[in-house]
């Protein structure tokens, strides 16, 4: 039985990127035999950046609803919060202690996001690698799907538990990526040397899964292109379309270069309408789905007995690194 687990922070409106990169990935995982899901919503992730209180918590719920809605089927994958299994703070603030400044200043999502924060930046943006960190180890895990963007995070997961073995005695096991190809990383609508990311403050630079399909039709027509007119996936010269085309090959399970010989006589605008067909399709499933989830108890009952799964799991691991550290008295 291999065990994969990932999460996914409650930071925003749920993008196609996310989507495409992070969640289809689980959907495909769920169906595989002997696997065991963990998914967690990362909460405490996510206020490493300034969060309003009620806009927080609804984005939890409404997290948790998407993944039942995108299809993660609760009888195959365990889904929980990570506030409501403290054993992560603890197990954290372990790793915080083995991890070096150095280390952790290195990584580029925290130099990027310490560059976009005008007022302070906090401690825990800089210390939040240790807890993801702590997040994947708890739990024993073979496989941990991320985008090309944690691959960091996920390196030195690796290093701080072969530091923490070699340094305490065979602890925690090393946890290896799951990465997939087409479609692991989508760019934003609007500068597509940019990343989409759901906390982007210009909701036209990505297309959240809960946009109305007007309004995400109207983002896929008006996305950043260039003038040469043709449908070619060229990232350096024309980042905007090879990121549509990457989006249209995601979406289809086509590969890029048989898309490319469909449009070759095809202006951007008919490329763009077919691909916004698309995108809307894929959205107009979705959210029929999450309207029932999101005002359904099943949601909760689904939410508790993840949690109380990831509970047991995490417990006896944390307990077991206490002692080996020194901590109390057991
Ligand atoms: P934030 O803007 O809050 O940093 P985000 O949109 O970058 O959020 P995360 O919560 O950091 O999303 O990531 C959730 C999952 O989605 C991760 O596995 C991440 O690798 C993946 N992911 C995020 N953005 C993209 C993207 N643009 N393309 C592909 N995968 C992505
Ligand atoms: N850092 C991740 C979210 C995350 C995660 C994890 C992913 C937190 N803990 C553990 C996989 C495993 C992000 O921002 N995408």
């Amino acid at each position: 039985m291999k065990r994969i687990i990932t999460g996914i922070q409650p930071s925003g409106n749920i993008t196609l990127g996310n989507y495409l990169g992070a969640i289809k990935n689980l959907l495909a995982l769920q169906n595989e035999e002997d696997v065991e899901l963990l998914v967690f919503i990362a909460d405490l992730h996510a206020i490493t950046v300034p969060q309003e209180k009620l806009k927080l918590k609804q984005n939890i719920k409404n997290l948790a609803a998407l993944y039942l809605a995108c299809g993660l089927n609760p009888d195959k994958a365990h889904l929980f919060i990570q506030s409501e299994v403290p054993c992560h703070n603890q197990l954290g603030w372990v790793l915080e202690c083995n991890s070096y400044i150095g280390e952790l200043e290195r990584m580029t999502q925290f130099k990027d996001k310490k560059a976009k924060q005008t007022k302070g930046v906090s401690a825990g943006l800089l210390t939040y690698p240790p807890l993801m960190a702590a997040d994947i180890l708890l739990y024993d895990v073979d496989y941990v799907p991320v985008g090309e963007d944690q691959k960091q995070h996920l390196e030195l997961t690796r290093n701080l538990a072969e530091r923490f073995n070699n340094h305490y005695g065979d602890t925690f096991k090393i946890p290896e990526p799951y990465i997939t190809k087409v479609g692991a990383k989508i760019m934003s609508l609007t500068e597509p040397e940019k990343k989409m990311s759901k906390s982007d403050p210009n909701p036209k630079a990505y297309i959240a899964l809960l946009d109305d399909l007007n309004i995400a039709r109207k983002k896929i027509m008006s996305a950043v292109t260039d003038s040469d007119g043709k449908v070619k996936y060229d990232l350096e010269n024309k980042p905007g379309i090879s990121n549509l085309l990457s989006i249209y090959s995601a979406l289809t399970e086509k590969p890029i270069v048989e898309i490319e010989k469909q449009y070759e006589n095809s202006n951007y605008a008919t490329f763009k309408s077919d691909l916004a067909n698309l995108v809307c399709d894929l959205l107009a499933k979705i959210q029929e789905r999450y309207k029932y989830y999101i005002s359904s108890n099943d949601l909760d009952l689904v939410l508790n007995s993840g949690r109380d799964l990831a509970y047991h799991l995490a417990s006896r691991k944390l307990q077991k690194v206490y002692r080996k550290v020194g901590l109390g008295r057991n």
